[in-house]
C-alpha cells in the first residue's frame, strides 16, 4: 500500500522530491483512508465477530435466524398535520390550534425519552427510521414526535458510532406531517455545562435547519433568566418555543413551601412573558400526583393562559392517573411512550391512555389498531437491546423519597454498582434526598441532578452523613460538579445557594451569582471550523459537524477517528452492529440511497502468530478476506 500511495502521489510524479519527502508527507501512511467504504464497513464486522462490542460484552446475542423487526404497512398516503400547519402559518397558529382543541393531543416520546430512560438511550436510527413512515401514514393526527435531543445526541456518537444530525434529516424526510420534538437543555445545550451565548444560538439555527420544530426548553433550575438565549434563538428561527416548568416537591406540603402552586404559576407568567409559544411542564421523576395536577394544570390554564404540554415519568406507576387528571382540568397536550418501550421510568403507556379516552369528551381519535401495530414493531426491536436493560422490574415509590429523573435512576444504581455500593441503594437514594436538603432543595435535573448524584456517591463511599458535610471542622473533597454548581456556572436556583455550603465548598472564593454565559467570551465559529479541519486533514467543516464539536469536541474527534476506519455502519442490523456476524449469516445494509452491500460470512479462520485473525466474507457475491486483530 505505501509502494502503491508513493507512485501516485504527485510530488513522486513531479520528480520534486527529496529525501525528507517520505517524513514529511504522512499521508503516504495513510492507508486506511483509501479503503473504500464496502471494506470498511467489512473490517468493522470482522472486528466485531472476533472481539465482541465494548457494550455488550458478556450478553448473548439473539439467535441469527430471529426476524428481523418489520414495521407496519402504510395504510394511506401520510394527512396533513401540525407540521403542515407549523410550516403554513408559523408557530403562534400551532399554538392557537392548540388551545383551540377539544381532544387530548399526543407526543410520541418513544424514540427519544422512551429509550434514553429504558435503554440507556442505546437505540439506533436504523430502527427508528425504518417505522418512522408508519407513524406518518398511520398515525398523523399526532401533536408531535419527540425523537431528539436530551442524552441521545451524545450518545449517537459515543456509542452507537453515528451522527445525530443525520438521523434528525432522515427522520424528518419520513414524517413530512407530523412535528418533529426536540429537548433542550437552555444554556446547556444537549451537554452538561452552560455555553457561550453564540455556541447556543448557532447550535438552535442549525437544529431547526436539520429538522427540529418543536423545542421544549428547560433549565436545570428553573432560572429563566438563564433560559432566554434559547428561547429567543427558537423564536427567530419561526420554530414553536415550548418553555417549560421543571416540576419538583409536592404543591400540597407544607414542608416543601418553596415549591407551591404560587411558585409555579409566577414562573409559567415569566416563561410566557419571554416569548413561549406554548409552556411545557416537565415532571421528570414522576413526582405530580392526580389531585395536585387537577390543581397546578387549572391554575396554570386560567392564570397564565398558554396552552400546556405535560410531560412525565411512570417510576411510580401513576402517571396514567395523573395524565387523566391532569386532562380532566384541561391540559392541551400530554407525552406518553408507545406500549412496548413505556412504564417504569419511561413515560405512560400511549395505547392505555388513548383508549381511556375512547368516548370521552377528550378522545384523542388516535387508531388502536396502529397504535398496536406500531407497538408490536418496538417489541420486536427491544429484543435487541436486551444488554442495555436496567433491570428494573417493577415501578417504586421510592422515587418520591429520593425525586431523581428517569433517565437517571437506573443510571446513578449502575454508577452505585461500580463503586461496589450495589448493597447500600438505599443509603444511596436516601443521601441524595439529603444533599438535596443541603444544596436548598433544588430541581434535579439534567445537569443539575448528576451534581447531586455525584455528591451522594461520594458521601456513601466515604461514609460521611450531611452533618459530617456541613461541619465546618471537617474537611470533605468535593466533587468537581459540585464546586462547579457552587460557583455558579450553572446559573441560581430560587433563593440562591445556602451561604454554608457555598463558603465550605468554595473557601474563600466568591461565586458569580449572575447568568453565566453573560461572563462566556463568544467563540470564533469559522477559527473553531478551520481548526477543526486541519485537526482531521483538510477535511471539510459542514455546521451540523461544527455544532457537534461545540457541544462535544473530544466525542466529536473520536467518533470522526473511528468513522474514518470503519465507515457508514449506522446502516447495519442492529444484531450486526454489537454481536458481529455468525458463519454463513447473510446481512444487508443500505450504505447509500440505492447502493446495498449485500454481505455473507463465510468463516473466522485462526489467529496466527502476529495475533491476527482472517476473517472470510462475500460481498456483493465476490470474496472479500479481512484481518483484524485478535484482541481477546
Ligand atoms: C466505544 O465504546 O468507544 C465505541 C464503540 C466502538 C469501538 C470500536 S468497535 C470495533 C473495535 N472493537 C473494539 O473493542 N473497539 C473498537
Ligand atoms: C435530559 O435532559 O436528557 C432529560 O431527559 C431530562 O429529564
Ligand atoms: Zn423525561
Amino acid at each position: 500500500a505505501f509502494v502503491e500511495n508513493l507512485l501516485k502521489h504527485p510530488t513522486f510524479l513531479n520528480n520534486e522530491y527529496h529525501t525528507k519527502f517520505i517524513d514529511e508527507t504522512p499521508e503516504l501512511f495513510q492507508f486506511s483512508k483509501r479503503k473504500d467504504r464496502g471494506t470498511k464497513v467489512l473490517t468493522y464486522i470482522a472486528d466485531i465477530t472476533v472481539n465482541g462490542h465494548p457494550e455488550t460484552k458478556g450478553y448473548p446475542r439473539l439467535s441469527p435466524t430471529i426476524r428481523q423487526p418489520k414495521p407496519p404497512e402504510n395504510r394511506a398516503e401520510p394527512m396533513m398535520g401540525t407540521r403542515n400547519l407549523l410550516e403554513q402559518k408559523g408557530p403562534q397558529a400551532v399554538a392557537d390550534w392548540m388551545g383551540q382543541q377539544r381532544q387530548l393531543l399526543i407526543t410520541d416520546t418513544t424514540m427519544r425519552d422512551g429509550h434514553q430512560s429504558l435503554l440507556a438511550t442505546r437505540m439506533r436510527s436504523h430502527d427508528m427510521i425504518k417505522v418512522a413512515p408508519a407513524y406518518a401514514a398511520n398515525l398523523p393526527t399526532l401533536f408531535s414526535v419527540e425523537c431528539w435531543g436530551g442524552a441521545t445526541f451524545d450518545v449517537a456518537y459515543r456509542f452507537l458510532q453515528e451522527c445525530p444530525w443525520q438521523r434528525l434529516r432522515d427522520l424528518r424526510e419520513r414524517m413530512p406531517n407530523i412535528m418533529t420534538q426536540m429537548l433542550l437543555r437552555a444554556s446547556n445545550g444537549v451537554g452538561y455545562t452552560n455555553f457561550p451565548d453564540n455556541v447556543v444560538q448557532f447550535f438552535v439555527k442549525q437544529a431547526a435547519e436539520s429538522g427540529v420544530d418543536v423545542f421544549r426548553v428547560f433549565d436545570s433550575l428553573n432560572w429563566v433568566e438563564n433560559m432566554r438565549v434559547a428561547m429567543d434563538a427558537v423564536i427567530e428561527a419561526n420554530k414553536v418555543c415550548e418553555g417549560t416548568i421543571c416540576y419538583t416537591g409536592d404543591i400540597f406540603d407544607p414542608d416543601r413551601a418553596k415549591y407551591d402552586l404560587k411558585y409555579y404559576v409566577q414562573m409559567g407568567k415569566d416563561l410566557k412573558a419571554a416569548g413561549a409559544h406554548i409552556l411545557g411542564l416537565k415532571d421528570m421523576a414522576g413526582l405530580l400526583k392526580p389531585a395536585q395536577a387537577r390543581v397546578l394544570v387549572k391554575a396554570l390554564k386560567s392564570e397564565v393562559g398558554l396552552p400546556i404540554h405535560f410531560h412525565t415519568h411512570d417510576t411510580a406507576g401513576i402517571a396514567c392517573a395523573t395524565i387523566l387528571a391532569a386532562s380532566d382540568a384541561g391540559v392541551d397536550a400530554v407525552d406518553c411512550a408507545m406500549d412496548a418501550l413505556s412504564g417504569n421510568t419511561s413515560q405512560a403507556t400511549l395505547g392505555s391512555v388513548v383508549s381511556a379516552l375512547q368516548h370521552t369528551d377528550r378522545d384523542t381519535g388516535l387508531s388502536m389498531s396502529a397504535i398496536r401495530e406500531i407497538s408490536d414493531y418496538w417489541e420486536e426491536v427491544r429484543h435487541q437491546y436486551g444488554a442495555f436493560e436496567t433491570g428494573m422490574q417493577a415501578p417504586s415509590s421510592e422515587v418520591y423519597l429520593h425525586e431523581m429523573p428517569g433517565g437517571q435512576f437506573t443510571n446513578l444504581k449502575a454508577q452505585a454498582a461500580s463503586l461496589g455500593l450495589e448493597d447500600r441503594w438505599p443509603e444511596v437514594a436516601r443521601t441524595y434526598a439529603d444533599v438535596n436538603q443541603m444544596f436548598g432543595d433544588i430541581v434535579k435535573v439534567t445537569p443539575s441532578s448528576k451534581v447531586v448524584g455525584d455528591m451522594a456517591l461520594m458521601m456513601v463511599s466515604q461514609g460521611l452523613t450531611r452533618a459530617d458535610v456541613e461541619d465546618p471542622d471537617t474537611d470533605v473533597a468535593f466533587p468537581d460538579s459540585v464546586i462547579d454548581m457552587m460557583r455558579g456556572n450553572l446559573g441560581q436556583p430560587p433563593g440562591g445557594f445556602p451561604e454554608a455550603i457555598i463558603k465550605k465548598a468554595l473557601k474563600d472564593e466568591e461565586p458569580n451569582t449572575e447568568r453565566p454565559g453573560k461572563h462566556l467570551e463568544p467563540v470564533d465559529l469559522e477559527a473553531t471550523r478551520s481548526s477543526l479541519s486541519d485537526e482531521l486533514d483538510g477535511m471539510a467543516i459542514d455546521d451540523e459537524d461544527l455544532a457537534g464539536y461545540l457541544m462535544y469536541p473530544k466525542v466529536f474527534l473520536d467518533y470522526m477517528g473511528r468513522h474514518r476506519q470503519y465507515g457508514p455502519v449506522r446502516s447495519l442490523p442492529t444484531q450486526t452492529f454489537f454481536y458481529g456476524m455468525e458463519p454463513s449469516e447473510e446481512i444487508s445494509a443500505e450504505i447509500d440511497p440505492g447502493k446495498t452491500l449485500e454481505i455473507r460470512l463465510q468463516a473466522v479462520g485462526e489467529t496466527n502468530e502476529d495475533g491476527e485473525v482472517k476473517v472470510f466474507f462475500e460481498l456483493n457475491g465476490q470474496p472479500r478476506v479481512i484481518r483484524v486483530p485478535n484482541r481477546l
